[in-house]
């Protein structure tokens, strides 16, 4: 069984997360379909892309799928993993991806959304990153992608605390482009995704992407990069990663 759906219209793709049985979580089989998705709708020339859940349910996705995390002693987010990839992919489509959210947002899927080039929500959308419920060290390039787009102050409250940000703050801190009624949420999400099919392929992705290099033009030098990784490694070979992952499994609270 698919675990997305995909179609094509009038050169918009729409990829639909098909799994609300894991709640939409990010497996490694569902970011395959995505990323196949949009190399398909990278060779049919669409001019948009929506991001979106097949049920407009409480949940649009729960994030990184966390029976598939490394079980600890091991970087849980590493440059190959699974979902990084499926960042990478939606930054590099050579046209605007645009993320419709109904529900909550978890971990994975919340950096999903900022990697994003536009998010539209409904007053049902919340958003939520969780390293610190898993004890999981969040990897830079994510936190870059939080960093590039929010104030530090929001970025630290939601890094530190984990709690969702609710639809009415995520707009007034930036997190969507805009909140609007779930009855609009459909026709405006694609009606800016038809504006973007009347305007020049060329110029929106040389545009896209020198926005990418530029966002992301952040020099480390090596030594501070392995700074970076040595924090990493004292949290993922750390007593918080096995106990965050293990409580998840058990379906019990974590003890940190
Ligand atoms: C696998 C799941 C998941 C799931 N993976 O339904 O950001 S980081 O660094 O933390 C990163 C590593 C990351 O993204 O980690 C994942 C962060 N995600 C979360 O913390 C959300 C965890 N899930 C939940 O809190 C709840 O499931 C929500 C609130 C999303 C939905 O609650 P609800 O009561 O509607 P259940 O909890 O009953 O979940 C339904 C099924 O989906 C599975 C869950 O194990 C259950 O499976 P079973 O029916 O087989 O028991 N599920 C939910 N989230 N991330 N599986």
């Amino acid at each position: 069984m698919p675990l997305i759906r995909t179609s094509l219209a009038d050169a918009i793709g729409t990829i639909a997360f098909d799994r609300d049985t894991k709640r939409n979580a990010l497996s490694a089989e569902l970011i395959a379909e995505c990323i196949a998705a949009f190399d398909e709708f990278k060779n049919m020339h669409a001019r948009a892309v929506v991001l979106r859940s097949v049920t407009a349910g409480k949940v649009w996705s729960a994030g990184h799928d966390i029976d598939e995390l490394p079980k600890a002693d091991v970087d849980p987010l590493p440059y190959n993993d699974p979902l990084e990839q499926l960042l990478r992919a939606v930054k590099a489509f050579p046209a605007p991806v645009i993320a419709m959210v109904q529900g909550s947002v978890w971990g994975g899927a919340c950096d999903l959304v900022m990697a994003c080039d536009l998010v539209y929500g409904d007053e049902t959308s919340s958003f939520a990153i969780t390293p610190a419920k898993l004890g999981l060290p969040y990897n830079v390039v994510g936190l870059l992608n939080f960093l590039s787009r929010l104030p530090l102050n929001v970025v630290k409250e939601m890094f530190f605390s984990a709690d969702p940000i609710a639809a009415d703050r995520a707009e007034r801190v930036g997190i969507v482009n805009r909140i609007v009624p779930a009855a609009e949420l459909e026709q405006i999400t694609y009606a800016m995704a038809r504006t973007f099919t009347t305007r020049s392929s060329a110029a929106i992705a040389s545009a896209k992407e020198s926005i990418r290099v530029l966002s992301e033009a952040t020099p480390i030098n090596p030594q501070t990069f392995e700074y970076l990784h040595g924090l990493r490694r004292g949290v993922y070979f750390g007593p918080d990663y096995h106990e965050g992952v293990a409580s998840f499994l058990e379906k019990r609270k974590p003890k940190f």
